[in-house]
C-alpha cells in the first residue's frame, strides 16, 4: 500500500468489477491487510492495471462502510460501500437469484423480485458515478461481468467522452429467456451504452445481436449495432489463463512430489478421476457423480482401480438453491462411498474446500481423467488450467458441449452431461484410454492454448476498444 495520487487525480484506464481484486486478510502479526485475490480476472488485468497505472473500482467484500480509496501493488483501487440490504438485493438476488439462472439457460428457475431490480439500478449508478469522477478524459473504461450491465448506459450519460467497454464472463441467453426478464430494456440500454461488448462464445454475440433487432429495431451490419443512441460492436473475446505461469507451476519439483503423494494418499488407484468446480448448479457435479456411481455399480469401472476426488470449493452459500445443491451433492456421494467404498477406501473424496493454486496444480498433474461437465458456463478455466498443466501430453478431458471452452478444447472427449448414458460412456472411454490417445488429443489443445492465453484476450478487447497501446494481435 501506500499513499497514491493527490485527491482528484484522473485515470486513462478504470476497471469496474462487481469485487475489488484484493481481499481482506491478516499478516503475520496479526494486523489487516490486503491480499491479491486468485481469480482468474485478477490475474488477467494486473499487468496491464500495473504498468498503466490504472483504477479498479470494486466492493471489497463486506456490507458496510468502505475503507478509503488506496494503492495495492501500482494500482489505485476504489472500493464501493454497500449496505447488507443492497448485498441481499443487488448481490444476491438480482445478480445471483434472477440473472445467474437465467444466463445459464434457466438450469435453475430464476426468482423475479422488484425490490432486487431497485438495489441492482442504484448500485449501478454508484459505480458509474465513481467510474465518472475517477476516469480522465476520454479514458478506457472496462466494465465486467452480468453485476453491472446498467454501468455502461449510465456512465455514458454522465461522460460521453470515454470508451466504454463491457465485457460479459457468463454466457447470453437466446432471446426468448431474455425476455422473461423483468429489467430487460434497462439491461440492453444499460449494455448498448458501451462502444463494444464482448461476450465469450460467438453464440453469445449472436444472441446479443438478435435480441438488439428483436427489443430496439436495431439494424446490425459486420459485428455492429445501430441503435437509437448510437453505434455498439459486439464480439466475442474467449478468456483464457495465464499459461505460462500454469505451466511452470507443473515443472516444480514439490509439485510434482505433492502430486505423487496425492497418488499414494489415494492408494495408487490405476485410474484417477477428478472434478473441480465452485459449489453450482450449473457445473453438472450431480450429473457426473451420477454416471460414477452408476459406472461403479454396473462393474464398467472397478471400485478397488478407481477414485474420484471431487472438489467444491463453498459458493453463495446464503442462497437456498445452493444449500438445497449441497445436499443433493452430499447425499449422492454419501451413497456411492455407503455401496462401494471400503474401511479406509473411499470411492468418492468430497472436499467442500478451497485450494491454493499449488495445491490445484497438484491434483490437476495427479489426474488421469479431468471431468469437466457443466450444463451450462460462459468459458470454464479449470479445463484450461489442466490443459496447461498437463506438459508431458497425458490425461484425458472429458468436457461438455455446454462450456464455452468447448469451442477452442475440440480435442477433448466431449459430452453432452444431459445424456447420461452418454457421459457414461465418454468418462469410461477416457477412463480407458492409452497414453498414445490421450497425447493425440492433448497437444493440439496445449498448442491452441500457447498461442491464447489471457494476455492476449485483455490486448485484443483493449485493442478492439481503441486502445493505442494494445494493438490487435494478428
Ligand atoms: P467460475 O464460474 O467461477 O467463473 P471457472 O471458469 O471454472 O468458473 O473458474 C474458476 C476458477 O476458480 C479457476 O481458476 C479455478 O482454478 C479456481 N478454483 C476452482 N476450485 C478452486 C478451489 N477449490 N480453490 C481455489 N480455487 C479454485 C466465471 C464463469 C466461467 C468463466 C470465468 C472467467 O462462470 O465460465 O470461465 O468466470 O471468465
Amino acid at each position: 500500500s501506500g499513499n497514491g495520487p493527490p485527491k482528484g487525480h484522473r485515470y486513462d484506464l478504470v476497471v469496474l468489477a462487481n469485487r475489488l481484486p484484493v481481499d481482506q486478510a491478516t499478516d503475520p502479526d496479526g494486523q489487516a491487510c490486503w491480499r491479491r485475490s486468485p481469480g482468474g480476472l485478477v490475474t488477467a488485468l494486473h499487468p496491464i492495471m500495473q504498468s498503466r497505472a490504472g483504477a479498479w473500482i470494486g466492493w471489497h467484500g463486506r456490507p458496510g462502510a468502505a475503507p478509503k480509496p488506496f494503492n495495492h501493488d501500482g494500482i489505485r483501487l476504489h472500493p464501493i460501500e454497500l449496505s447488507a440490504e443492497e448485498v441481499d438485493g443487488y448481490y444476491e438476488g438480482q445478480s445471483n437469484a434472477t440473472i445467474w439462472p437465467l444466463y445459464h439457460d434457466a438450469v435453475e428457475q430464476p426468482v423475479f423480485d422488484r425490490r432486487w431490480r431497485q438495489a441492482y439500478h442504484s448500485v449501478n449508478h454508484r459505480f458509474a458515478a465513481a467510474a465518472a469522477q475517477l476516469a480522465a478524459p476520454g479514458a478506457l473504461v472496462w466494465v465486467h461481468d452480468y453485476h453491472l450491465q446498467l454501468v455502461p448506459g449510465m456512465l455514458r450519460k454522465l461522460r460521453p467522452d470515454l470508451r466504454i467497454g463491457f465485457f460479459l464472463h457468463i454466457p447470453f441467453p437466446p432471446v426468448e429467456l431474455f425476455c422473461q426478464l423483468p429489467m430487460r430494456d434497462d439491461i440492453m440500454r444499460g449494455l448498448l451504452g458501451s462502444d463494444l461488448v464482448g461476450f465469450q462464445h460467438p453464440q453469445g454475440t449472436t444472441n446479443f445481436a438478435r435480441l438488439a433487432a428483436h427489443l430496439l429495431d436495431a439494424e446490425l451490419a459486420d459485428g455492429v449495432i445501430k441503435h437509437e443512441s448510437g453505434v455498439t460492436a459486439a464480439a466475442t473475446f474467449p478468456i483464457s489463463i495465464d499459461v505460462a505461469g500454469q505451466q511452470q507451476l507443473a515443472t516444480e519439483p514439490p509439485i510434482r512430489a505433492r502430486a505423487d503423494e496425492i497418488r499414494r494418499e489415494l492408494g495408487s488407484p490405476r485410474t484417477l478421476i477428478l472434478g473441480v468446480d465452485r459449489l453450482d448448479y450449473t457445473k453438472g457435479i450431480e450429473h457426473r457423480l451420477t454416471a460414477y456411481g452408476e459406472l461403479l455399480a454396473d462393474g464398467r469401472l472397478d471400485p478397488a482401480q478407481t477414485v474420484m476426488v471431487q472438489v467444491a470449493v463453498p459458493s453463495r452459500q446464503r442462497l437456498d438453491q445452493y444449500q438445497s445443491l449441497r445436499e443433493r451433492v452430499e447425499t449422492t456421494v454419501s451413497r456411492i462411498n455407503g455401496r462401494h467404498a471400503g474401511i479406509g477406501k473411499l470411492c468418492v473424496h468430497y472436499l467442500h474446500q478451497s485450494y491454493d493454486r499449488e495445491e490445484l496444480a497438484a491434483l490437476y498433474l495427479a489426474a488421469d481423467v479431468m471431468a469437466v461437465t457443466p450444463l451450462r458456463d460462459g468459458m470454464n478455466l479449470v479445463a484450461k488450467e489442466y490443459v496447461a498443466t498437463r506438459t508431458d501430453g497425458t490425461g484425458a478431458l472429458v468436457l461438455s458441449e455446454f462450456a464455452g471452452a468447448a469451442a477452442e478444447l475440440r480435442q477433448a472427449w466431449m459430452v453432452n452431461p444431459h445424456n447420461l448414458e452418454a457421459l457414461k460412456d465418454t468418462l469410461a472411454e477416457a477412463a480407458a484410454a492409452d497414453v498414445a490417445e490421450q497425447r493425440r488429443r492433448m497437444e493440439p489443445m496445449r498448442s491452441h492454448l500457447r498461442r491464447y492465453d489471457v494476455n492476449r484476450w485483455a490486448a485484443a478487447f483493449l485493442g478492439q476498444l481503441g486502445d493505442p497501446a494494445s494493438p490487435e494481435p494478428s
